[in-house]
């Protein structure tokens, strides 16, 4: 297993609608299992694989809170929302490639996720508190879509500067 770079916005890739993937492959499962080494490496509860750069409709997460219950790390391959609940429920998100920016997001409470899981099945399960938020949330990366792009404009651009500074600031250390 390795540890693989998280890219930061702003990254092109980042912006990009993921392409499904076919047949579960040797290769797709190592790369799920270097996205949960990653993951929990960063430490985070979900990683989408355009964040590590590959273009590909691929997820993990592990919302477990509970530092006595066992993991529970989830691989989710071409995952889609069959259902989204009227209800909705507003969380304080984060991103890996966005980091130390936290910000209000209001998403379905619920939602039912349709994938195909490492063994090659398709598998359909709801989801709901965080898991709902997190699932939703990573989704959208596979449709080139960050929290932050449901700010408002100014917000937004705040946080992109931030980024760009940061960003310039590794890139000379
Ligand atoms: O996709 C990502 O960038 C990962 C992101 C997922 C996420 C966080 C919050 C709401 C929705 C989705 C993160 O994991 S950010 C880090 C984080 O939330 C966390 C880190 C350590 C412990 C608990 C949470
Ligand atoms: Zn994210």
């Amino acid at each position: 297993m390795s540890i693989k770079p998280i890219l930061i916005h702003p990254d092109p890739r980042l912006k990009k609608v993921a392409d499904p993937v076919g047949i579960i492959t040797p290769e797709l499962g190592k790369l799920a299992e270097d996205m949960l080494e990653t993951m929990y490496d960063a430490p985070g509860i979900g990683l989408a694989a355009p964040q590590v750069g590959v273009l590909s409709r691929l997820l993990v997460m592990d919302c477990v809170k509970d530092a006595e219950a066992p993991p529970r790390p989830m691989v989710l391959f071409n995952p889609e929302v069959t259902w989204t609940s009227e209800a909705t429920n507003t969380y304080e998100e984060g991103c890996l490639s966005i980091p130390e920016q936290y910000a209000e997001v209001e998403r379905p409470a619920e939602v039912r996720v349709a994938w195909t899981g490492l063994d090659g099945k398709r598998h359909e399960e709801a989801f709901d508190g965080l898991w709902a938020t997190c699932v939703q949330h990573e989704i959208d990366h596979l449709n080139g879509k960050l929290f932050i792009d449901y700010l408002k404009p100014l917000k937004r651009q705040m946080i992109t500067r931030k980024m760009v500074k940061l960003k310039r600031e590794k890139a000379r250390a």
